[in-house]
């Protein structure tokens, strides 16, 4: 049967299992939009392109399939380029669907044409220009391919609207994709596996690095098998929370810049670090020349270029890490390395003192607070969907994730505003669970505007702003590193309670900490979206806390007590 390019479109996006897209229309990608009224796959209309594709990287990461957005030429599809970018240096699969002026028009600089393939070559894993009809179906095909296999990654498809609008026979082929000189299926050797098992059987002070790779490659199982085998402690990336139970007694928690001190200390004492799925990236070694210098290193990840990118690896398995822990599980024995794990509950018990939690009360609210109150009221079982910026960090130190996929930030290109439009992904890929978007007063303000798409959607959403009146992360640098000259940073912002009801949904402001609980279960209970506007101590800082180049266990910690602190500063 004869067909239109927008109709071959949407069946080829049907044909992948797309469910839903996230979209904006305009004038290049109205065939698409006109076809789209008679597809059964279900159309999200954003507030802003930017809105479309982290939306998609919410859903996305919750759902493990491939997340589609979709823009129209020029400002349509550059508006598109921070959420790319996020997914990109994330290793989420998006495809995203660019209209294109017509083919006769391109590079005449024509209404709206933006050479979007250009412009994303950088922040995707690949890109398409589409012209013909003929080739519609087989890009979209491809593009599915390559953003889920190997590293996932983002892919744009830039269809022309001539394209869309010719029409022809599709051919839909059901043979596995193969494209030259593109190979992402790589298994560790046998004989890199062999080598591995013996650093680890004479391992004396090893330490497991767990990142994204795990939670991404669904590997948590068989690490927790790892690990119960091996009686290694695991220290875990920001992105890599939740991959490993965070109450297992051999978890240490996060690592890096706002890593527990502890597990910092751990990973430089380490004779052995054995890094799963994860990327060295600056954020978690410091300073590069002094991180973990007495450690081998066994680096298991999908990525061939990331090895010996930043940290030289003794061992590289290359390959999935969930095939990866499988092999080299049978190659490892039983031990309980107990004298190590001494010597870091050592270092744990003095960090402790200066936890947060163990102060007095002394009736003001801090962030630290509410994420712990939200970690205890939720049983820490909310799917938790963050901003960036110390709010993020604070979650990341104070909820506990047992279980993957719970936990959703942007962790490599730490894009402000991703937020509340990824938790609408996140939502829709997982209505079941309890969602929070936990963000800054400064990042929320970024892409508020999709409160209105919450509200057309119909969507329960529970939204805490933990609002210091400071861009608070780069506040807290200026208090640390430029003698506390705010420049820039004291922000005013809107009065968020009617900024909610304005939208249609519910608004509730807590200024201490014992409305917290009643405000948190107030929004629990509610059938529709509430926002909470925390109202927290304004300059608090993130502790502890590595200087960017600094060594790992060089950091700054939180003065003890935090009371005398609060006052002194
Ligand atoms: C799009 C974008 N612009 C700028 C930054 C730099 N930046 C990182 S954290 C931060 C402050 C965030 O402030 P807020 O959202 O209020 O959160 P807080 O740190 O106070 O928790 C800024 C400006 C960024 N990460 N992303």
């Amino acid at each position: 049967m004869m067909r239109t390019g927008a109709q071959i479109l949407w069946e080829a996006l049907r044909r992948e299992g797309v469910e839903v897209v996230f979209g904006y229309p305009g004038g290049a990608i109205m065939p698409a939009y006109d076809a789209l009224l008679d597809s059964p796959i279900r159309h999200v209309l954003v507030r802003h392109e930017q809105g479309a594709s982290h939306m998609a990287d919410g859903y996305a990461r919750v759902s493990g399939k491939v997340g589609v957005a979709i823009a129209t030429s020029g400002p349509g599809a550059t508006n598109l380029v921070t959420g790319i970018a996020t997914a990109m240096l994330d290793s989420v699969p998006l495809v995203c669907i660019t209209g294109q002026v017509s083919s006769k028009f391109l590079g005449s600089d024509a209404f709206q044409e933006t050479d979007i393939t250009g412009v994303t070559l950088p922040i995707t894993k690949h890109n398409y220009l589409v012209t013909r009809v003929d080739d519609i179906a087989r890009t979209i095909r491809e593009a599915f391919y390559v953003a889920r296999s190997g590293r996932p990654g983002p892919v744009l498809v830039d269809i022309t609207k001539d394209a869309q609008q010719a029409t022809t026979v599709p051919v839909w082929s059901d043979e596995p994709v193969r494209m030259r000189g593109y190979r992402p299926e790589l298994h560790a050797s046998e004989g890199d596996l062999a080598q591995a098992a013996e650093l680890i059987e004479r391992a004396k002070r090893p330490v497991i690095l767990a990142g994204h790779g795990v939670v991404k490659a669904d590997a948590d199982m068989l690490l927790r098998a790892f690990v119960d085998k091996t009686g290694i402690p695991v220290a875990s990336t920001l992105l890599g929370l939740g991959g490993f139970p965070a109450t297992h007694r051999l978890s240490l928690g996060m690592m890096g810049m706002h890593g527990e001190a502890w597990v910092n200390h751990a990973i430089q004492e380490a004779d052995l670090l054995i890094a799963f799925g994860m990327r060295f990236d600056d954020r978690v070694t410091g300073k590069l020349e002094t991180f973990a210098v007495n450690a081998k290193k066994i680096h298991c990840e999908l990525d061939p270029a990331e090895i010996n990118k930043n940290v030289r690896a003794d061992v590289a398995l290359i390959g999935d890490v969930k095939d990866t822990i499988e092999a080299l599980l049978p190659l490892v024995s039983r031990r309980d390395h107990a004298p190590w794990l001494t010597w870091i509950a050592e270092h744990k018990g003095s960090a402790a003192v200066r936890d947060i939690q163990t102060m007095p009360h002394d009736g003001r609210l801090f962030a630290a607070h509410v994420m712990h109150d939200l970690w205890r009221i939720t049983k820490g079982r909310a799917l938790v969907v963050t901003d960036v910026g110390q709010h993020q960090m604070w979650e990341a130190q104070y909820y506990k994730h047992d279980h993957p996929k719970k936990l959703v930030t942007s962790g490599g290109l730490g894009t402000m505003g991703f937020a509340l439009p990824a938790a609408i992904g996140a939502k829709l890929a997982s209505p079941g669970d309890e969602v929070w978007v936990v963000a800054g007063d400064g990042g929320f303000q970024m892409t508020a505007c999709e409160l209105s798409t919450i509200a057309q959607e119909n969507l329960k959403l529970n939204i805490a702003i933990i609002n210091n009146g400071y861009l608070g992360m780069v506040r807290q640098w200026q208090q640390f590193f430029y003698d506390g000259r705010y420049s820039a940073t004291p922000l005013r912002s809107p009065d968020f309670v009617k900024l909610a009801e304005a939208h249609g949904l519910a608004g509730l402001r807590v200024t201490s900490r014992e409305q917290v609980e009643s405000a948190v279960e107030r929004a629990r209970a509610t059938s529709g979206t509430v926002l909470i506007d925390f109202r927290v101590e304004q300059e608090d800082a993130v502790y502890p806390m590595v200087p960017a180049g600094a060594a790992l266990h060089d950091m700054i910690r939180r003065p003890s007590p935090i009371v005398e602190t609060a006052e002194d500063e």
